[in-house]
Formats: structure tokens, C-alpha cells, sequence
């Protein structure tokens, strides 16, 4: 009996529908699971790539921060050692400058003199100081027996004193702030005319090939009189460059040392990379041309083009630093990250000094994606460029 009634009571409750699941029901579930877990995986994915960007950007920022403090120290340290009372900052090239600034002009690949005036490419920079650790305690000041108005005159000096042979030698004049640095190739007395006794300084080829190099200096206008300072160079004195490596991918920061006047072309055993994923290099420079005591820049792209700053604005030109000493610098790096976001198609190399941004659809068209990049800028004030 008990047996009947239970088959009976399972056989209605199918009947009413009171147990189990329809396929309908079952469909309709797995759809609003696959919504739900769609909707987790998107969330969840989002994220990842925010963070991953995140961890590009503050990779970017840790790389430019530390590459930064290097080139600040560099420019800094920028004439120590070189017994110039005002080594040269300028657009041109040449060796043993104590900082010189090759605007739009990539030193690794193109001879200085090549370079163009004006553009929107990165810069490169060279710098020349003692090794520390050697000092310059080899300066030794001398005085310019007769005036030199050309670099072809003679330079002549009452004593030797410690100078040998293929010594590098500062020019200064006190007045003017002119200097020029040279090599003297050799030291030989006079023994006969007005100037007997005097020590003659040829700065002319010679030495390895160093005095071609040097021995071709910008000579000053007012040229220099007697009585200019002539220093012994502490010898450890190389100049150093550094430039931005486009040929490879991502970009990098490199540095080398020459005293070649063409530094593309002697790279000696190579270069060193000083940081990877450097896309970008914009170096600004100024001094208190008209003495007010403050150095003034414009706001508009047309102040910037008259103001104190040099390289600060597209199509612009150098103020006539004239006496008063370059006394700041303003570095700008741009890092990038080594491979392009798939997720983000906005990215922009940002403008810079003189250089124009650009959009990574125009600076890379065939990468899928675009960039993450961190900008640092830094005014350095250099403690020997006087
Ligand atoms: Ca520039
Ligand atoms: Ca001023
Ligand atoms: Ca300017």
C-alpha cells in the first residue's frame, strides 16, 4: 500500500512540474552565467591593463629620473679642469668645449659641421671636464708675451714653466672673456730678435694628429692681448657626448668619448648606452644677455624668440651672451615604453623646446597601438662655464 502511494504522489509531482529543471530554464541559466562571467572577464582585464600601463609609466619615470641625474652631473662638473674662465656653449663644434649644445643635430651619426641650424629632431650635447679623480692641479696660468689677433700668429709666452710638448692649453682673456683652447704641438726658445729668451708655442699639426683636430679654433674678433692667460689643461681632459640612438627600437640614450672634432667619426671601441627607451632629447640654454641680474623668458612663441633662452621655441636664435656667462641649462628627456598598448591609440610624443610633438600614427605608423611615455625637464646651473 505504502509502495502505491508513493509512486503515486512522485508520478503527480512530475505531472505538476515541482521537480527538476526544463531545458529552457537551463539555457536561460548558462546564458546569464556566460553575461555575468563576460562582464567579470572585461572588468577584470580593464584593470590588468590599467595596472600594466601604470607599471610602464612608472618605469618610464624611474628610468628618466636616474638618466637625468647623470646628465646633470655631467653638465655641472662641465669645464672643470680646463682653466677657461668661459668655455663655450654654442650650436657649432668645437673639441675641448667645456659644454656645447648641438641643437637638432644627433652627434652619432652626423658630422658637427653638418649640422642644421634650425629643425625638430633631438639634440645632442658634448662635455669636457677633468677626470676627478686626476684634478687639475696641473693648471698652471702663464702670460701672453705679444698680442695674437689671428691663430696663426705666434704665441709667445715669457716662461715655459711646466708646459711639455703636446700639451692642451686655455687662451683667456680677462677682458673680454674670450677663450679658445689649443694643443701645443711644440715649445721651442728663441735665441735671436726683439723676442730672445721668450718661449714660442706651435699650435699648428702635430701630436698624433690631436693638434689638426684642436688647432683650428673660432678665433675671437678682438683676438687676445698681451697679457692673456695661458693655462695648461689638465691632461685627463676628454670631451664627452651624448646623443639619442634612433636606430634601434625602442630608442636609447648613449654617450662616448673623443676629442675628434667630428665625433660621428670616431667612436672609439663603440658607445656606451646610458639609459634605453630615451625617445626624446631637447637641451635649452641661456644666459643674462643685457645684465639685469634676472634671466628673463617669453611666454608667447614670439618673446621666446628674442628672450635669454637659446633652442627654447621653434625658428628661434641665440641671445648675445656677449661677457655674461651661459648660466643655465634646461634638460628635457622623454622616455618611452619599450613596446606599444595594443588598448591605446592616443599616444603623442610631447612638444619639447623647439621641437614639435608628434602622434604615434605619424612617428611609427605600422605599430599596432601606441606608446606610454613620462617627460622630465631640469634647469642645471654649470659651476665652471663662468
Ligand atoms: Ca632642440
Ligand atoms: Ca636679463
Ligand atoms: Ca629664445
Amino acid at each position: 500500500m505504502m509502495t502505491t502511494t508513493s509512486k503515486h504522489d512522485r508520478a503527480r509531482a512530475r505531472t505538476r512540474g515541482e521537480q527538476g529543471v526544463t531545458l529552457v530554464e537551463l539555457m536561460v541559466a548558462i546564458l546569464l552565467a556566460a553575461i555575468l562571467s563576460a562582464g567579470l572577464f572585461y572588468f577584470m582585464s580593464a584593470q590588468s591593463a590599467v595596472y600594466q600601463g601604470q607599471m610602464k609609466q612608472s618605469r618610464a619615470q624611474l628610468n628618466l629620473a636616474t638618466t637625468l641625474e647623470f646628465l646633470q652631473r655631467e653638465i655641472r662638473h662641465a669645464g672643470y679642469g680646463l682653466g677657461c674662465a668661459q668655455p663655450v656653449v654654442k650650436a657649432g663644434a668645437q673639441p675641448l668645449s667645456a659644454l656645447t649644445v648641438y641643437n637638432n643635430c644627433n652627434l652619432l651619426t652626423t658630422n658637427p659641421s653638418a649640422c642644421p641650424t634650425a629643425g625638430d629632431k633631438a639634440d645632442s650635447f658634448s662635455v669636457t671636464h677633468a677626470d676627478v679623480t686626476a684634478g687639475a692641479s696641473t693648471v698652471t696660468a702663464l702670460a701672453l708675451a705679444q698680442a695674437m689677433s689671428s691663430p696663426t700668429d705666434e704665441l709667445l709666452v715669457a716662461q715655459k714653466g711646466s708646459l711639455q710638448a703636446c700639451d692642451r692649453i686655455s687662451l683667456w682673456s680677462p677682458d673680454s672673456n674670450a677663450c679658445v683652447l689649443l694643443v701645443a704641438t711644440a715649445l721651442t726658445q728663441l735665441t735671436t730678435g726683439a723676442q730672445s729668451g721668450k718661449w714660442k708655442l706651435d699650435h699648428g699639426a702635430g701630436c698624433s694628429g690631436s693638434g689638426d683636430a684642436y688647432n683650428n679654433p673660432a678665433w675671437p674678433s678682438g683676438g687676445f692681448g698681451t697679457g692673456a692667460i695661458v693655462s695648461r689643461i689638465a691632461p685627463s681632459t676628454v670631451a664627452r657626448h651624448f646623443a639619442v640612438d634612433t636606430s634601434v627600437t625602442p630608442p636609447r640614450l648613449v654617450t662616448w668619448t673623443t676629442n675628434n672634432a667630428n665625433p660621428s667619426a670616431d667612436r672609439g671601441s663603440g658607445f656606451e648606452v646610458v639609459a634605453d627607451d630615451i625617445e626624446d632629447m631637447q637641451i635649452a640654454w641661456a644666459c643674462d644677455a643685457n645684465g639685469d641680474g634676472v634671466i628673463s623668458e617669453g611666454a608667447s612663441d614670439t618673446d621666446k624668440r628674442s628672450d635669454e633662452w637659446a633652442a627654447n621655441v621653434a625658428g628661434d636664435s641665440a641671445p648675445s651672451c656677449g661677457i655674461h656667462p651661459v648660466s643655465s641649462v634646461r634638460v628635457t628627456l622623454v622616455a618611452r615604453s619599450a613596446s606599444p598598448d595594443p588598448q591605446f591609440n592616443g599616444g603623442r610624443r610631447p612638444a619639447a623646446e623647439d621641437r614639435p610633438g608628434a602622434a604615434d600614427k605619424t612617428a611609427y605608423p605600422n605599430i599596432v597601438g601606441t606608446y606610454t611615455r613620462a617627460v622630465i625637464v631640469s634647469t642645471v646651473q654649470p659651476r665652471n662655464v663662468r
